[in-house]
């Protein structure tokens, strides 16, 4: 049993992240964010997999400040390309982690390709007390030809989900929590958190 008031870390360096989070769970749990308990390290992400660095980055901060804890890793995987750039998608363009860069180079690799099917993946791991559980969420869509919109973060401008006639970066940020795999992994975690009352 645990309380309504209980801190749980989101171990993420990407304030975008942090924030569609705090919108979806809104008040029903405390989240703490890395800045909040003093955490200024690059969390090393070194699995292959968007399950291994998930869960990583928890067991990291769960080991070195002790907090019941989850982290997320997110991989944008495009058809044409075997998957690429999958659990890459961070340092796509290199290790500066611009995501103007990562979109170019994903549009230059994507040229006069008529198939542009393509899916967000997100991993949520949480560490609470000894245990580990694994959340997944999926969106599927296609690229576009060319960047469009300002909102959201990352490949949004690029990603348009199925059933729309616009990018993630077009939607309002509560639409695109509505359908992203963040939103649908968050969905499970929360569903999860809120059984342990
Ligand atoms: P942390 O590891 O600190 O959480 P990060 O930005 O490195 O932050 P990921 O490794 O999970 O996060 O992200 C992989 C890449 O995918 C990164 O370039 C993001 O910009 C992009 N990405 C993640 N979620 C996205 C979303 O909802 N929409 C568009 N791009 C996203």
């Amino acid at each position: 049993m645990i309380e309504k008031n209980h801190k749980i870390v989101f171990a993420t360096n990407n304030a975008h992240k942090l924030s569609e989070i705090r919108d979806i769970v809104g008040d029903r749990w405390q989240i703490l964010s890395l800045a909040d308990i003093n955490c200024h390290d690059d969390i090393p992400e070194t699995a292959d997999t968007l399950e291994g660095n998930a869960l990583l980055k928890a067991r990291y901060i769960k080991d070195k400040y002790g907090y019941d804890c989850f982290a997320d890793d997110t991989g944008l995987m495009v058809d044409a390309l075997d998957g690429a750039p999958g659990v890459y998608s961070a340092r796509y363009a290199g290790d500066s982690h611009y995501s103007k860069a990562n979109m170019q180079l994903l549009l230059d690799n994507l040229k006069g390709v008529t198939d542009r099917k393509a899916h967000f993946s997100t991993v949520i791991s949480l560490i609470m007390g000894n245990d580990v559980h694994m959340f997944e969420g999926r969106v599927d869509g296609c690229i576009t030809d060319v960047p469009s919109g300002k909102g959201g973060f990352g490949y949004d401008p690029i990603f348009r989900p199925d059933g729309f006639d616009c990018t993630f970066a077009e939607m309002t940020a509560e639409d695109k929590n509505a359908i992203s795999h963040r939103g649908r992994a968050t969905a499970k975690l929360l569903d999860y958190l809120d059984g342990l009352f």
